[in-house]
């Protein structure tokens, strides 16, 4: 049985985090998730749009998940590894070379990201679309002249 591990904040969950956790299911038998918690990742600076109850909820759920853990801090994941037996680390390219302390524990693998949608172009659509739809409600509802 081989167990491979990731960690991540999945806000707002999109394409690219689907496809970087089947890429990461493909490497063993067994795709552990460590989902960054609220405190965590105020520990980060990024202030989520979705609570982690409900981001864990959603990454549980994918039928190639088969365990989801809270990210409480950046230094548990040796631990982690030890814990769950983890043969393969995986994050995306754009933390390449951050973790490779942790090749004396397993092997680490960064899989190219998925280009074109992140959760930050999801936020600014979003805030795109608010401010489209205030002026057209200042520009079509104003009183007449
Ligand atoms: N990702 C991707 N393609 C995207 C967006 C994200 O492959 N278009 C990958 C990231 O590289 C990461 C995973 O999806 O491996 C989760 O991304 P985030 O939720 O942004 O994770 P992050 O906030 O970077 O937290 O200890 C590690 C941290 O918890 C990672």
């Amino acid at each position: 049985m081989k167990t491979v591990i990731t960690y991540g904040t999945f806000d707002l969950f999109h394409v690219g985090h689907l496809k970087l956790l089947e890429r990461a299911r493909a490497l063993g038998d067994r795709l552990v998730v460590g989902v960054s918690t609220d405190a965590f990742n105020e520990g980060k600076g990024k202030r989520t749009a979705i609570p982690y109850r409900d981001r864990a909820a959603i990454v549980r759920a994918i039928r190639f998940v088969d365990e989801v853990i809270p990210e409480e801090s950046w230094e548990q994941k040796p631990d982690d590894i030890r814990r769950l037996g983890v043969a393969t680390f995986v994050m995306g390219d754009d933390w390449r070379g951050k973790f490779d302390d942790l090749k004396t524990l397993c092997d680490v693998v960064y899989l190219p990201r998925t280009a074109l949608v992140s959760t930050t172009s999801i936020k600014e659509a979003v805030a795109l679309l608010q401010q489209i739809a205030k002026e057209y409600t200042l520009t079509f509802n104003a009183p007449a002249p």
